[in-house]
């Protein structure tokens, strides 16, 4: 249900192996209540070893918890002389629905620039994934006061791809679409922005995307950044958070599953 919270776990590069994944998702599957999913669309996004073995996961448990992907390529949406890559159309196939693109570690340690996100996202929507679009300031950014700066050129990318997608496919854009605000200074390192600064640049990300085109103003926008079970309710009190992506705190059941529940 698009109207829901959301809760998306990104896993990174962890667990290190396969029996922590199982042993994971079967204490999640056990711990979260099910009405909470009832209100809280609950996603998670392993590593690419280990799409299979949690679908497998979610396949035999009870609960409707959705599967992303971290990352796809952006020169083919299908196949091809890519070594080393996953495409969209293989994250489909092994009934994955959502990716992840823009994440700060991959444009810090992979380089991805707007045109390299632009063609990720061309090449998720052309497979119907959704796309969880992360952006957000550094430390030296947010310093110098220029986060909404950032965040507005940072959302080009969305900008371009409404143009693009005009008159045929806009529908797609706004249905596929999910904002993660995370401030790069925020991620892993236990400091957050205050709530009321969190307030504002939420509204200013919805703001911005319902300049871009009205039908975006429904665009969940999710807050990401050291999130924790211990400030998950605090931040769920903003009006205009709609979720949050989780990353060290989601590789606990017993964390994760508080902070679905202060979402749910
Ligand atoms: C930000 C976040 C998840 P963490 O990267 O995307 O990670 O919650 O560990 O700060």
């Amino acid at each position: 249900n698009w109207q829901n919270s959301w809760v998306i776990a990104n896993w990174k590069m962890n667990p290190s192996t396969q029996l922590t994944v199982t042993a994971l998702m079967t204490d999640l599957q056990q711990q979260i209540p099910t009405d909470a999913l009832q209100r809280c669309n609950v996603v998670v996004a392993p590593s690419f070893m280990h799409l299979s073995t949690t679908q497998q996961a979610i396949q035999h448990g009870s609960c409707n918890i959705g599967l992303a992907a971290q990352n796809l390529c952006a020169q083919h949406a299908d196949k091809g002389a890519f070594t080393g890559e996953v495409s969209g159309a293989q994250l489909k196939d092994a009934q994955v629905n959502y990716v992840l693109v823009g994440h700060s570690e991959r444009r810090q340690y992979f380089n991805e620039d707007d045109t390299c996100l632009i063609q990720k996202i061309r090449n998720a929507f052309a497979h119907d994934l959704t796309v969880v679009f992360c952006i957000g300031e550094t430390q030296a950014q947010y310093e110098q006061n220029q986060t909404q700066d950032v965040l507005a050129a940072q959302l080009m990318v969305v900008k371009q791809l409404a143009a693009e997608f005009a008159n045929t496919q806009l529908g797609n854009l706004a249905s596929r679409l999910i904002i993660a605000y995370e401030p790069v200074w925020a991620i892993g390192t236990g400091k957050i922005p205050t709530i009321q600064e969190v307030q504002n640049i939420h509204a200013f990300i919805n703001t911005t995307l319902t300049d871009i085109d009205a039908s975006l103003a429904t665009t969940p926008i999710l807050y990401g950044g050291s999130v924790k079970a211990d400030n998950a309710a605090e931040i769920a009190q903003c009006p205009n958070v709609n979720g949050v992506l989780v990353g060290g705190a989601s590789l606990d059941a017993t964390s994760f599953t508080q902070i679905i529940q202060a979402f749910a």
